[in-house]
């Protein structure tokens, strides 16, 4: 029998970066893919004190990151002492953290970026955080639409490859559909803040696939059943409709972020106009530039929250 029923959900009754009854009797919590556990690890002592976690795909991107955050902090470390990636112990994510940031990659796509999240909201819950006075950061990478390359677009909705804006997740047979809302007020903020830097930003919506060929319209995967004047078609339809990049995670990121009621941001850098065309060929220095640039968005934020403008 075809199981076809689908229930939307907003399940956010609150903030808690938890809701799940059988945690409280399990003695102890294995965050298996970050390598960390509440029993084997004082994760209060490590994390009690995070305010801010920023998220992006690539473990050097992220490493970089935690590199130009102790520099922009000025955080001393010393002699002889180095950034350490916390879960090096599973080899699926990197984790640093600098003072009260985390600096954490998720990989690529949804999957991996939801089991990430799950682990995460759980450390902070052992680490006892306030769930009020932390918020996430997606730092990523898109394919623009109608922008010029390089421009960083802060997600005001995060949409799936059909324009709905929800995620959904097959569970016990049933399809749930969870909202996909990010924050308003923390947008204009970063919006202005970007504005404050000189660094070329944009709000729009954000088309999150399950794919980077077919489900974005490119003509030049392995595959393609369609032809130029339909792809075009679609993404200026997108486009006309607020869409202005396209990449892989922000619905799950806003989806898990709102169901926790955390506050969470989208910034992601658009590196070519999907309107022109869909492989990706710009020079590498120019590449780590442009995604420098929701970090050094972030990093002002981050700055400013902690008095250090
Ligand atoms: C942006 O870049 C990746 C695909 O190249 C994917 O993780 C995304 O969202
Ligand atoms: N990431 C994506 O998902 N799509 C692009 O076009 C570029 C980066």
């Amino acid at each position: 029998m075809a199981l076809d029923r689908h229930l939307r959900i907003d399940s956010q009754e609150g903030i808690s970066f938890v809701r799940n009854i059988h945690l409280d009797s399990m003695e102890e919590d294995v965050l298996y893919h970050l390598a960390l556990s509440n029993k084997s690890h004082d994760l209060k002592e490590i994390f009690g004190d995070v305010k801010f976690v920023c998220f992006g795909g690539s473990p050097s991107r992220m490493e970089k990151f935690a590199h130009y955050m102790v520099d922009q902090l000025k955080f001393k470390l010393t002699p002889g002492q180095t950034l350490y990636n916390i879960s090096k112990g599973s080899d699926r994510y990197v984790l640093y953290k600098m003072g009260p940031i985390i600096s954490v990659s998720h990989g690529m796509g949804i999957p991996s970026l939801s089991i990430l999240i799950h682990e995460i909201l759980k450390l902070l819950q052992h680490a006892g955080c306030d769930p009020s006075e932390v918020v996430f950061f997606r730092l990523g990478t898109s394919g623009g639409l109608g922008l010029d390359a390089g421009t960083v677009v802060i997600s005001e909705a995060a949409v799936d490859g059909i324009l709905r804006s929800y995620m959904e997740i097959p569970t016990l047979g049933l399809i749930i559909q969870h909202p996909a809302k990010l924050d308003e007020a923390l947008n204009k903020e970063l919006l202005q803040i970007s504005e404050e830097i000189g660094c070329k930003s944009e709000l729009g919506k954000t088309m999150c696939t399950y794919d980077f060929y077919e489900g974005q319209a490119r003509l030049d995967g392995a595959f393609c059943d369609y032809t130029e004047e339909d792809k075009l078609a679609f993404l200026k339809r997108a486009h006309e409709r607020g869409v202005r990049n396209i990449e892989m995670e922000s619905l799950c990121f806003a989806a898990m972020t709102h169901r926790a009621g955390v506050k969470s941001a989208v910034l992601c850098v658009t590196l070519l106009n999907r309107l022109n065309g869909d492989q990706i060929n710009t020079p590498h220095d120019v590449m780590e530039e442009w995604q420098a640039r929701p970090q050094r968005i972030v990093a002002a934020y981050i700055k400013k929250k902690l008095g250090m403008e």
